[in-house]
């Protein structure tokens, strides 16, 4: 099972999430849960508009190398053009787990670098994997999240 981070700020952010959960599911392998719609405030680059972010859990048999060229061409077809780091886009796929494997390769690491220092990924994580084990941390997704001292702001999105 992998669990991947969607983040929207730009457009219309909910079809945008809807449309890339289907890609994933056709190009990647089945969505198996997802989380809520959240409202997030801004991370990193505080000066651009609210995210709507989620979580999905997938099962898939392509190698983390692939599924990260699979969300890269997803973004591309979704409009994403890249400006600055942290900064505003229209859809924003990153591989969170797979499974319990601990990867660092020049373009991909996995687990997600920043993935306990974030509420707007614990959050949705929490929601659907409270109870997932961190593989170099040693935490659950509820532990990480009760120790995150991240303030930003994550509001159910209805
Ligand atoms: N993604 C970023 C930078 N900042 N902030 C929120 N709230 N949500 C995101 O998905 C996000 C961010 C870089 O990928
Ligand atoms: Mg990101
Ligand atoms: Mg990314």
């Amino acid at each position: 099972m992998i669990y991947v981070l969607l983040g929207a700020n730009l457009g219309n952010r909910v079809k945008t999430l809807q449309r890339a959960a289907q890609l994933i599911a056709e190009h990647v392998g089945p969505v198996v849960q997802q989380s809520a719609f959240y409202e997030t405030a801004p991370w990193g680059v505080a000066d651009q508009p609210a995210y709507l972010n989620q979580v999905l859990s997938v099962e898939t048999t392509l190698p983390a190398e692939n599924v990260l060229v699979q969300t890269q061409v997803i973004e591309q077809e979704l409009g994403r053009v890249r400006f600055e780091k942290w900064g505003a886009r229209v859809i924003d796929i990153d591989i969170l787990y797979y499974s319990d494997l601990v990867l660092k390769s020049d373009t991909l690491t996995i687990p997600h670098p920043y993935l306990h220092q974030r509420r707007f990924t614990l959050v949705p994580l929490a929601e659907i994997a409270p109870s997932f084990v961190h593989p170099v941390l040693g935490k659950t997704t509820r532990q990480l999240l009760a120790e995150c001292d991240d303030e930003g702001e994550v509001a159910l999105f209805n």
